[in-house]
């Protein structure tokens, strides 16, 4: 039987994968709501397939609960945030989570850890907590990270269809894991040793920032000389080496906009072009309140409750809202002062901002200028109903002529 902790983005998903391909699972989260929730059938979070998997996974026995079982393998994916002053990471849901599998374990246990960390933390966080209670590490516990890879939007495809990185110091409980993921996974399983997996996942998330870095600065580069970034893009990537992503107005989500710094926190002096990225990619909030400034300037508004954004989640077609570009772009008015503009998504339906409406139509009712931060299909699908309104389009997804861009 396997014990998932934490029942969150990763580890529900996780959760009645596993229990889909046959296995015992039972979910554990210390949040009671959530797992009442889970118990009357009812999801948390929007995702393609997920109401499909988790009626089968129901069928097949998954079980949730607010303890901790004993058995002989644990999948902790508990969140990891940083801490903002230092750019390190915060460990304390890891360690909490270890000391309660500890508390119930049986010995010879797995503990597998998805959670991502930064490069070093098992060695720094995690096994001194298991030598502190007495435990012999590679016989008592057997220790692995096996970092998820699956992205918010496409998780129940990508957990079945992507590659995964199982990372353990003992070759012969690294395939043993590997097997264990190969029930639902059909890609390519790589066994590798702990820290190898640890920075790789990193690593990952960090190339993609660098690139999303570059396509921005790129956005930037073209705003001032009136060229159009997108046509640009568009053609260097017709060169067989080149795969440049594509500017926005940020980047969010607790992957993207977080891995990186962990790098920065743990080797500031050689995380040069890493931490250059990140700043890239975190003034683009500011980069599309030049532009909104260049739009009311040039149409003569001054009344900012006329600005409407589009857009809370950090991307398109999902209801997570972590470091999103938006509440960036509102924390930085915020702080100069600048109240009042107005804020709609489809995907939030609890109100979580000032002047956050419920209702799309009302919403354009009461503005003159559209900022599109989040390319939901819901907008794509609306085109006809913005054509009125002057838009600033960040994500260059607007069908009809005359909207200004990035
Ligand atoms: N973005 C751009 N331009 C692009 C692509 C993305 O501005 O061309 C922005 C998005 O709008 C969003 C942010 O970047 O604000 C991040 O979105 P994303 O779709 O690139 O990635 P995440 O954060 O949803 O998921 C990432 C994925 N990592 C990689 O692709 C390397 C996913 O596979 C990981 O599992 C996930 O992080 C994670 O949990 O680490």
């Amino acid at each position: 039987m396997i014990n998932v902790i934490g029942l969150g983005y990763i580890g529900l998903p996780t959760a009645l994968m596993f229990a889909k391909s046959g296995i015992e699972v039972i979910g554990s989260d210390y949040n009671e709501d959530l797992v009442e929730l889970l118990f009357q059938g009812k999801l948390t979070i929007e995702e393609e397939g997920l109401e499909e998997l988790f009626k089968n996974a129901v069928e097949n026995g998954v079980k949730f609960t607010t303890e901790y079982q004993k058995t002989d393998t644990y999948i902790i994916a508990v969140p990891t945030p940083y801490i903002n002053s230092s750019k390190k990471i915060d460990p304390k849901y890891v360690i909490s989570a270890v000391n309660s599998v500890l508390d119930v374990c049986e010995k010879g246990v797995i503990l597998i850890i998805e959670s991502t960390i930064s490069p070093g933390s098992i060695d720094r966080y995690v096994r001194p907590e298991i030598v502190k209670r007495g435990f012999v590490l590679g016989k008592d516990v057997h220790l692995v990270h096996a970092p998820e890879r699956i992205i918010p939007g496409n998780m129940i495809y990508e957990l079945e269809h992507n590659s995964r990185t199982i990372g353990s110091d003992e070759p012969e409980i690294g395939e043993k894991v590997k097997e264990l993921y190969a029930n639902f996974c059909k890609a390519e399983i790589v066994v590798t040793d702990i820290r190898s997996a640890e920075m790789s996942k990193v690593v990952e998330n960090t190339y993609r920032d660098i690139n999303i870095a570059f396509a921005n600065e790129l956005a930037k580069i073209c705003r001032t000389d009136n060229l159009d970034v997108y046509e640009i893009i568009r053609i260097a990537n017709k060169h067989p080496r080149v795969n440049i992503l594509q500017p926005g107005p940020g980047v969010g989500g607790h992957c993207i906009s977080v891995d990186p710094w962990f790098l920065v926190g743990d080797y500031p002096d050689l995380t040069n072009l890493i931490l250059t990225a990140r700043k890239i990619n975190d003034s683009m909030p500011t980069h599309v309140l030049g532009r909104i400034r260049d739009i009311m300037r040039k149409h003569n508004i001054k009344d900012i409750s006329k600005i409407g954004l589009y857009g809370l989640a950090y991307k398109e077609n999902v209801d997570d809202t972590r470091e999103s570009p938006t509440l960036q772009l509102l924390k930085r008015m915020d702080e100069h002062l600048a109240f009042g503009v107005k804020v709609y998504d489809p995907f939030i339906k609890t109100r979580i901002v000032e002047h956050q409406f419920m209702n799309f139509e009302d919403f354009l009712n009461e503005i003159e200028i559209l900022v599109i931060m989040t390319a939901h299909e819901h907008i794509k699908n609306n085109m006809d109903l913005i054509k009125e309104k002057i838009v600033l389009d960040t994500k260059n997804i607007c069908t009809f002529d005359g909207t200004y861009k990035l």
